[in-house]
């Protein structure tokens, strides 16, 4: 068994669970077949990327939701929408779960936030900020209202499910995701007897 420990820096910033583990088929056995966290939907993304998101309807802070995505599953972080396609994507589940289309009333939380920089909107990655490129926002937002609306909300469920920044304080419900390569799949979802 081969473990590769590696471990990421941004600005200066060690992130507390910035490694990621891989276990190496022990055999020549070939791919396994990757597996979402329990509970999670599964979607796709380019080349050999694979997207894993759960649910979360209860509501908590921007702080506490990325804290509970950790818990859930190592690597995961609050939801990153990167593409049209993605957006689309959660929407399409949001409606279908009874649950979510509640909660999508009062928003739900992306992981997109410009509390580093004011006006720098980034995702909340697993091991380090991404940038946006792709943006969904409710017009007139964002608007920083108050001078403190550093957090991206799902906030217009009637409006396609726009975004908007509202205060990271403020307890909304979330969808949380993980991401990884099919050739690397995490070790850890596996019982014990299948690696080697
Ligand atoms: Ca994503
Ligand atoms: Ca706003």
């Amino acid at each position: 068994m081969e473990i590769v420990i590696e471990v990421a820096f941004s600005g200066g910033h060690l992130y507390v669970d910035d490694f990621l583990i891989y276990n190496a088929p022990c055999s020549t056995d070939g791919i396994r077949t990757p597996v979402c966290p329990q509970g999670s939907i599964k979607r796709k993304g380019l080349e050999n990327m694979m997207s894993c998101y759960t649910f979360h309807p209860e509501p908590m802070t921007f702080l506490a939701a990325i804290q509970t995505c950790k818990l859930t599953w190592p690597g995961a972080t609050l939801l990153q929408i990167e593409t049209a396609d993605e957006q689309a994507f959660i929407a399409n589940i949001i409606n279908k779960t009874i649950s979510m289309s509640n909660a999508a009333d009062f928003g739900i939380w992306t992981g997109g936030n410009d509390v580093d920089t004011e006006h720098t909107f980034v995702w909340n990655g697993p091991t380090h900020p991404i940038a946006f490129n792709y943006t969904h926002w409710h017009p007139g937002q964002p608007n920083n209202i108050g001078g403190d609306q550093d957090c991206v909300l799902i906030q217009y469920k009637s409006s396609n499910y726009e975004w908007g920044d509202v205060n990271c304080n403020e307890k909304h419900s979330f969808i949380c995701e993980m991401n990884y390569d099919v050739r690397h799949q995490p070790s850890h979802q596996y019982p014990s007897g299948v690696i080697g």
